[in-house]
């Protein structure tokens, strides 16, 4: 979708770039990093004018925001979708006031994908299948059966979908391993904690835990340890985002695996803006290259995290 640039006000090149976004909350370490990439490279740019919005992990503030950014008529939209579905109204009248859409780090389900122009983030399904290829590749001979607790993200959100397709999909076919529990968290550190703390209450004795972020596994590592348990030794435990924290928790020996999300995502967006408003035609999907860390090479790339 090319940016409607008619009208006198609009034709001036003096004039700014009204962009809006829409940030979803902040649940994770992962969000804080996200939220301030986008931020800073946002402001450094002189044509570029923010409206940044904080939703504060509610879908019906998000939706109130992106109606209150195109009464304000901004030029561009950008937001993260709590989850995927519910979006269909409000995107249709961002189309109709000639405000393009661009997704961020999660996408929608929508009747119609022409309502938003591109998809920037990470491929959720490839994050599952790494850590379950992962786990395979370590665990497959080690006899018995391999019981997994799962820790899953938002109900409904694209990453806590993808992520356990992923994993299940890669694990779907080898009979020695078994999801014992999989439990709905929000991504939150106090939300591993307290899933963690149930699974135990119930007690389901995983060799595996593998989590949807890494605040959850945090908070879940911190449960295990509280019932005299040893993450990281007894229990491995995996999880998504690659943060520093994950990277201290594998350091001390607590975290086996955090498969990399990048949230720096900023200036793909900034540029992705700047494209749409000079009218240039820009790709629909916009993946970012990831890899995995394991606790086995933690110390030496610690020095490289950036969040
Ligand atoms: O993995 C998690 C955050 O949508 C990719 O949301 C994002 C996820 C991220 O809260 O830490």
């Amino acid at each position: 979708m090319k940016l409607d640039t008619a009208g006198p006000d609009k034709a001036d090149p003096r004039r700014k770039i009204k962009l809006g976004v829409v940030i979803v909350g902040s649940e994770s370490s992962w969000r804080a990093a996200n939220t301030e990439s986008i931020k800073t490279a946002a402001e450094q740019e002189q044509d570029i004018e923010l409206f940044m919005q904080y939703a504060e992990g509610s879908q019906d503030k998000e939706i109130e925001m992106i109606r209150s950014l195109i009464r304000q008529k901004v030029d561009v939209i950008v937001f993260t979708p709590i989850v995927e579905t519910g979006w269909d109204e409000v995107l249709e009248e961002a189309r109709k006031a000639g405000i393009p859409v661009i997704l961020t780090d999660r996408k929608v389900k929508v009747e119609d994908d022409s309502l938003w122009t591109t998809f920037i983030g990470s491929d959720f399904i490839e994050e599952g299948r790494r850590a379950a290829r992962w786990l395979l590749e370590r665990y497959a001979n080690r006899g018995g059966v391999t019981e997994i607790v799962e820790l899953q993200g938002t109900a409904g959100s694209a990453p806590a979908i993808e992520r356990r397709q992923g994993f299940e999909e890669v694990l779907a076919n080898n009979s020695s391993f078994h999801v014992a529990a999989s439990e709905i968290g929000d991504f939150t550190y106090d939300s591993g904690f307290q899933l963690m703390n149930k699974v135990i209450k119930d007690g389901v004795m995983p060799q595996v835990v593998f989590a949807h972020n890494d605040d959850m596994a945090l908070g879940a590592i911190k449960a295990m340890e509280q019932a005299g348990m040893k993450p990281g030794k007894d229990i491995v435990v995996m999880s998504v985002d690659a943060t520093k924290l994950a990277f201290q928790a594998m350091i001390a020996g607590k975290l086996n695996l955090s498969v990399e999300c990048n949230p720096l995502l900023g200036p793909q967006i900034v540029k992705a803006v700047k494209d749409l408003a000079a009218a240039k035609e820009i790709p629909v999907n916009i993946i970012t290259s990831e890899g995995i860390f394991s606790a086995e090479t933690a110390k030496r790339d610690i020095a490289m995290r950036k969040y």
